[in-house]
């Protein structure tokens, strides 16, 4: 039976989505504007579950922000994690000991992946970051590396004088095995130029990603919403990542990080709603058709909202976390951590089946303290 839609307009899009053709841009202007969010998040949940069947997943990971010193601190405007230098107050530069002494907590709690990224830190010199993950990967070899955003791999290669390849390749050689999804913000040129005016273009984020991916990295994307942008620069951003994704074929998760005001220089703007979350969920799930996977990230949205969103086109609620600053010095309310019950209640409760992945959505087998990979 066809499920009836309050705005005709999904029609078409639903024939679409049942003979899995691609929607276009003008789709993707419809699903952000209509006001049938239960029909959106209906046809969202037909791609969730053709790619992902009933499956929830989460993993154990560890979000560990080696510096906020940045260059960019008065640039990124949407921006509260950034200190002009070590002297400023909330300035901080974990000295690789440091750095291994936390990581070293979390392993001990069956940790599986460790999520690191940093301002472009002016005083930390290439031979830091190689120091840094050669030292992690010789203590916990199990443990995945997900490191650096495409900004700071373009400011490696800067201080480094390397290209883009060669610091991949370099960081891959000492233990890199993937990259997040950070510093997309939004692709389109007006808009970017006025969220964070010199830093790198999306053409140039995209580019990195490929040659990671080339490299056999595989990566993250993201898109921060609910600032200043257009419907119109959404369905950009996503159909920017789309077209890349058919080239290079290693994003694994798409993100949508909602935009969290307190302490920025966009503070005047209000936080987003549940409406607009979801929206962003469900309709990136559409237009992603290459994406494996998209993921509710509940730093951002609250646990709440990140539960319905696996209803609306999410199929990974992200992970225990441990510590994030990013949006909590951004004023986010959220807590800093939470335990795996906790997740896996949040799961069941929505109806879907819980599995603990690594970053590769590999499935995690646990037995006492140990744990290891199913074998595919
Ligand atoms: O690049 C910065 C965004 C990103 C704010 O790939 C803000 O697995 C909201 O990319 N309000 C970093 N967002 C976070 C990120 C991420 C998070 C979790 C998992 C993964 C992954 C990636 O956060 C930044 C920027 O786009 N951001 N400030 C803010 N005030």
């Amino acid at each position: 039976m066809r499920p009836r839609f309050s705005d005709n307009r999904l029609e078409s899009i639903h024939d679409k989505v049942l003979s899995e053709d691609r929607l276009s841009f003008d789709d993707g202007k419809v699903l952000y504007e209509s006001p049938d969010l239960i029909g959106v998040g209906y046809l969202a949940n037909i791609v969730r579950e053709r790619k992902n069947g009933n499956t929830a997943y989460f993993n154990i990971n560890q979000h560990i922000d080696y510096t906020n010193v940045c260059i960019l601190h008065a640039r990124c405007h949407f921006c509260a994690f950034a200190r002009k230098d070590i002297e400023t107050e909330g300035a901080w530069e974990l000295s690789v000991d440091e750095f291994l002494e936390k990581a070293m907590y979390s392993i001990e709690q069956g940790c599986t992946e460790i999520h690191s990224v940093g301002g472009h830190n002016p005083n930390l010199p290439f031979d830091y970051y190689l120091r840094l993950l050669r030292a992690l990967k010789e203590q916990m070899p199990q443990v995945h590396l997900k490191f650096f955003t495409a900004s700071e791999i373009h400011h490696l290669a800067r201080i480094s004088k390397l290209s883009i390849k060669d610091t991949l390749e370099a960081l891959r050689e000492v233990g890199l095995d993937s990259m997040p999804g950070g510093g997309a913000e939004i692709f389109a040129p007006e808009t970017r130029d006025k969220i964070c005016r010199g830093k790198i273009s999306a053409e140039v984020w995209l580019n990195i990603h490929c040659q990671a991916h080339e490299l056999g990295i595989p990566s993250n994307a993201t898109m921060l919403y609910g600032h200043i942008e257009t419907i119109e620069d959404r369905v950009d951003h996503l159909i920017r990542l789309r077209e890349t994704q058919d080239k290079s074929g290693g994003f694994m998760t798409f993100i949508p990080l909602a935009f969290h005001p307190d302490n920025t220089r966009l503070g005047h703007l209000p936080s987003t709603s549940g409406i607009t979350d979801l929206r962003n969920i469900a309709v990136s799930r559409l237009m992603l058709d290459n994406f494996p996977h998209i993921r509710a990230y509940w730093i951002m949205i609250g646990l709440k909202m990140a539960q319905i969103g696996l209803n609306f086109g999410a199929d990974d609620i992200h992970g225990t976390v441990t510590e994030e600053k990013i949006t909590h010095m951004a004023g986010a309310k959220t807590p800093q951590m939470i335990t795996v019950d906790e997740i896996k209640r949040l799961i069941c409760e929505a109806g879907r089946v819980p599995v603990e992945r690594d970053t590769l959505y590999n499935e995690i087998i646990r037995e006492g303290n140990k744990w290891h990979r199913k074998a595919a």
